[in-house]
């Protein structure tokens, strides 16, 4: 931060009260403020629904919002240049661990929605400690309060999101106690979503742009691209906020859309992810200006394409939409943060298009190639001692100590224990490793 900026007013609600919370949040992060906070804020209706947005496993982005009253600022870089808007809509930044706080907001009629951006790994993961489990905790003091239904909204990019989180939900509470179970599933209602809009880490440059351009100073400021979707599918017991103002749509089966977004969208980052690194990019603009990644991703996006077959889906101006978006100049969107997670993410963007390529009786290549690049990827960071994100990091290691074909089958395991025990499969990814490795 230079003096200048030092000097500058810190941004602040100057006493105007902040909105009534009716939405908790689960994920305090980046993306839930460039896209549910941004959402709500366009909402006709947002000024009544204030968001009490909890951190998940540090207390950073609660320790940075709290000091200014939960304001930020949202930067949306467009090819052309940058708009800045204050989003005045998180009414409370908490730290995750403060359950006090969770549990006293879901005793309250008046809280009506909880939203999750938690990552695809936490819907597998049944510990108390996790935002699932709080929640859970939270819904138990919410049905002593006799406090009403409410609906709990998935945000994350997981295959079936409301049901995976229905799900998760349900384990937990039978095991804390059978009848809470039951008041969940009379009570809750979890409500399928598909979210898109790229949001890439704020860097210390971000900040110092925002306070020579706005004249405050904001420590957290969020950096998205324009454009912004939200699908929903699911009944809100208590209410919500009117997001179609902003452009949310409801419909009834998601499953199309979230598919088009998993694969043509995600699965296209994770190809890039993949493929750019081992080739020496960084962002997903640079893989994509590089036409053998850019290749692989269209090759793979054709094979998509033949399970996107609703003409409500304009496949293919979905993926002229997908090329500018990607293309956007200003966006330093970074590969290491899409290619974290690969294990689980995979399972949602490469298994399903290579399952129904094969049971159409062909081969899958473009998802296979997804496939063996995360394998080449995930090798070369292990052994170069570089950074690995992957909850199941430890498995990946104990894959490196065997022989080749034992290993691409240990790794595929990880990915989808069925695939692995087709032959067919194992050869064709084993065969399209060392793909992307620079010459
Ligand atoms: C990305 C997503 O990090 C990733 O895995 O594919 O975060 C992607 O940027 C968003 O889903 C876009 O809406």
């Amino acid at each position: 931060m230079t003096d200048t900026a030092t000097e500058l007013p810190v941004l602040s609600r100057k006493g105007v009260p902040a909105p009534a919370v009716r939405i908790v949040h689960l994920g305090l992060g980046a993306f839930h403020r460039s896209h549910q906070v941004w959402f709500t804020a366009k909402a006709h209706d947002g000024a009544e629904w204030g968001i009490a947005a909890f951190t998940g496993r540090r207390p950073d982005a609660a320790l940075a919002l709290a000091p200014q009253d939960g304001l930020f600022t949202l930067v949306q870089r467009a090819a052309d240049g940058d708009r800045f808007e204050v989003l005045p809509t998180i009414a409370e930044a908490l730290d995750g661990a403060d359950t006090a706080r969770l549990n006293e907001l879901l005793a309250a009629p008046t809280t009506a929605i909880v939203t999750l951006t938690v990552t695809e790994k936490v819907y597998d993961d049944d510990g108390p400690d996790t935002p699932l489990g709080r929640l859970v905790r939270g819904l138990a003091v919410r049905r002593a309060a006799e406090a009403g239904p409410i609906a709990v909204v998935s945000c994350d990019n997981v295959a079936g999101n409301g049901e995976v989180a229905c799900a998760a939900v349900e384990r937990i509470a039978h095991v804390l106690d059978p009848e809470l179970a039951a008041w969940v599933r009379e009570n809750v209602s979890f409500v399928g979503t598909s979210v898109d809009r790229i949001t890439p880490r704020t860097t210390a440059d971000d900040v110092a742009l925002v306070a020579a351009a706005c004249g405050y100073r904001d420590a957290a400021p969020v950096v998205a691209e324009p454009f912004a979707s939200w699908i929903l599918s699911g009944e809100f017991p208590a209410g919500r906020p009117a997001w179609e103002d902003a452009g949310a749509l409801f419909v009834d089966d998601i499953e199309p859309f979230e598919n088009r977004k998993l694969w043509l969208l995600n699965g296209a980052h994770s190809i890039l992810a993949y493929s750019g690194q081992l080739r020496g990019h960084t962002t997903v603009a640079e893989a994509l200006a590089d036409p053998v990644c850019r290749d692989a991703m269209e090759a793979f996006w054709e094979e998509a394409a033949r399970h996107l077959t609703l003409p409500e889906l304009d496949v293919s101006g979905y993926r002229a939409a997908l090329l500018e978006r990607f293309a956007n100049p200003r966006i330093a969107h970074y590969l290491d943060q899409i290619a974290q997670d690969g294990s689980l993410k995979l399972r949602m963007r490469a298994v399903p298009v290579l399952r129904a390529e094969r049971a159409d009786g062909r081969s899958g290549l473009g998802a296979a190639r997804m496939i063996a690049a995360w394998m080449d990827f995930s090798v070369n960071a292990v052994e170069h001692g570089a950074e690995f994100h992957d909850p199941l990091e430890r498995e990946v290691r104990a894959a490196l100590a065997l022989e080749r074909r034992d290993r691409t089958v240990a790794l595929l395991n990880l990915v989808d224990g069925a695939l692995a025990q087709d032959a067919t499969v194992v050869d064709r990814v084993d065969s399209l490793l060392g793909t992307f490795f620079r010459p």
